[in-house]
């Protein structure tokens, strides 16, 4: 989807929500992958004032109804219950939708895009790697109060938006199709990773198995955990609000746990071309631990304590496949910037993961030095 909004356009959607005023200016923001964002300015009662717009990526979200619900349902609950901890400080913490005149939470252009609106929160700013353990501690402990915050919405409550989302096996009969599918150019050039493909295969039936046999609970989850969904406070450094809660559905902590630490704890890019700079840092990993288990060790079951080591190779090899995946059939879901782009996002997966499981003997020591001092 190429970012395509003009005034014209722009003006007619803003004509279908609460916003009195004239519009003095829109720019593109933040680097998703899959919606288009745009921060948009507007002048009302002599006042500047602020709001987030997303076209929604209906390729990706096929029933964009359904998402919507789910995401009014947790941006409710999530307002409702910070209002309660933080009072007028919770207007900063939770994103607020902006109606539309028929009392919707989107607008469904003539053409069949569509839009929805948040209130901007201003003095913040996400960031696409981490460079300190302060930030890796702050983004744990911002998923870690959301998985506390929505623990009493019933999963039963929440439509699967996408299905098989997080489904390892799934993904990886995904990536054989695609394998099978592809060039020969392709799978020469992806050779490498492939191979790790296939010899990371044991990690597959990790959570989904522990979830079919009931042996890990069913919890509300945020799903996209990673670093640049949390906006920081510029002042503070403070993890403030998590935002980008479209794939806020039914599945395991230890996937927003795995996110997490594939995002918080390499200082590299996520496509990052020079791999001898991919690594997992030790230090990152137990700022991120602390963060979210500062939040989560009184809620977490011993199961899925157990797992949490294991949950951040498998989220990065999960991701990895979908990445590769993506690669081998022609880039057809995530934004890209360059035809190779999913290749090196794949290979600087593949080279997080042997990372990882080259210290994970320290990830466990690590774990268990902070459970203790949880208990
Ligand atoms: C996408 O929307 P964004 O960029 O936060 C993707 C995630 C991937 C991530 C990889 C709905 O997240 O699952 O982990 O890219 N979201 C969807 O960077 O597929
Ligand atoms: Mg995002």
């Amino acid at each position: 989807m190429s970012l395509n909004l003009n005034k014209d356009k722009l003006d007619t959607i803003l004509a279908n929500f609460w916003i009195k005023g004239t519009l003095l200016h829109f720019s593109p923001l933040g680097q998703g992958h899959i919606h288009d964002t745009y921060l948009v300015e507007v002048e009302e009662a002599n006042e500047i004032k602020k709001y987030t717009l997303q076209q929604l990526n209906t390729r990706v979200f096929q029933q964009p109804e359904l998402m919507m619900a789910n995401w009014v349902k947790v941006t409710h609950h999530l307002s409702h219950k910070l209002m309660k901890l933080e009072g007028e400080k919770a207007i900063r913490q939770c994103l607020r939708p902006v109606s539309t005149l028929t009392g919707q939470y989107y607008y469904r252009s003539s053409s069949g895009e569509y839009f929805r609106i948040y209130y901007y929160i201003d003095n913040c700013q996400t960031i696409e790697t981490v460079s300190t353990p302060d930030q890796a501690f702050e983004a744990g402990r911002a998923f870690g109060l959301f998985q506390k915050l929505v623990a009493d919405l019933p999963a039963s409550e929440m439509h699967e938006t996408i299905p098989y989302f997080h489904h390892t096996p799934y993904r990886f009969k995904r990536f054989l199709q695609a394998l099978d599918q592809a060039s020969v150019e392709k799978k020469t050039k992806a050779a490498d990773v492939i191979s790790l493909a296939f010899q990371f295969q044991p990690l597959i039936s990790l959570v989904v198995d522990g979830l079919d046999s009931g042996c890990l609970p069913l919890r509300v989850t945020h799903n996209d955990t990673k670093i640049n969904n949390v906006l920081f406070d510029i002042e503070t450094g403070q993890g403030l609000c998590v935002i980008d809660l479209d794939t806020t559905m039914p599945g395991s902590s230890l996937y927003d746990f795995g996110d997490l630490v594939r995002t918080a704890t390499c200082p590299a890019a996520e496509d990052e071309t020079d791999l001898s700079l991919v690594v997992m840092d030790i230090d990152l990993f137990r700022a991120v631990a602390d963060g979210y288990l500062s939040q989560t060790a009184d809620l977490l079951t011993s199961s899925e304590k157990e797992l949490l080591i294991q949950a951040g190779l498998l989220l990065t090899y999960t991701i990895g496949l979908r990445f590769l995946t993506d690669y081998l059939e022609g880039n057809l879901y995530f934004k890209t910037k360059y035809p190779d782009h999913n290749l090196n996002r794949a290979k600087a997966q593949f080279k997080l993961l042997e990372s990882m499981q080259a210290q994970q003997r320290e990830m466990r020591r690590v774990i268990n030095d902070l459970l203790k001092s949880f208990d």
